[in-house]
């Protein structure tokens, strides 16, 4: 079974789309391991978008992200790391096939609603900026 790390972004909690979310993801067939509600720190929100540092939209990115509540958590499932990257669609809304989380509940790119590491490697490093080994029970 392999895991990864999903994050409602704050415009999903604040336009109350956090049941239907989660709803979609155990639907799909994944376990949520772990779940927590927090407001990310500037810091947090740094390491986590590390490689975008000096993009144009970096500094954009980092004032939404921190700007409200987020609910992240870890997930597990077969091949839950690419599964979860085609239940959120592209990253653009525009582009993402409706039927897909973005593409049936975003309209702009820098609102897209959900997040989801998009290797082995950015999920246990994401995972580990949010949990500790015992909120996931190892
Ligand atoms: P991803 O979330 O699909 O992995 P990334 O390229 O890693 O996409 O970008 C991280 C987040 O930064 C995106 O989800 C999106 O909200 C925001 N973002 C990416 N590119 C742009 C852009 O060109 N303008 C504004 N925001 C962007
Ligand atoms: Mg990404």
């Amino acid at each position: 079974m392999e895991r990864t790390f999903c994050m409602i972004k704050p415009e999903g909690v604040q336009r109350g789309l956090i049941g239907a979310i989660l709803n979609r993801l155990e639907n799909k067939g994944y376990r949520i391991v772990a779940l927590k509600m927090l407001k990310m720190t500037r810091e947090m929100a740094a390491k986590h978008y590390a490689e975008h540092q000096g993009k144009p939209f970096y500094e954009e990115l980092i004032n939404h992200i921190t700007s409200g509540p987020v609910v992240a958590m870890v997930l597990e499932g077969k091949d839950v790391i690419t599964g979860l990257r085609k239940l959120m669609g592209a990253t653009n809304p525009i582009e993402a096939e409706p039927g897909t989380i973005r593409g049936d509940y975003a309209t702009e790119i820098g609102e897209n609603v959900i997040h989801g590491a998009d290797s082995a490697s950015s999920a246990s490093r994401e995972i580990d900026i949010y949990f500790t080994q015992e909120e996931i029970g190892e």
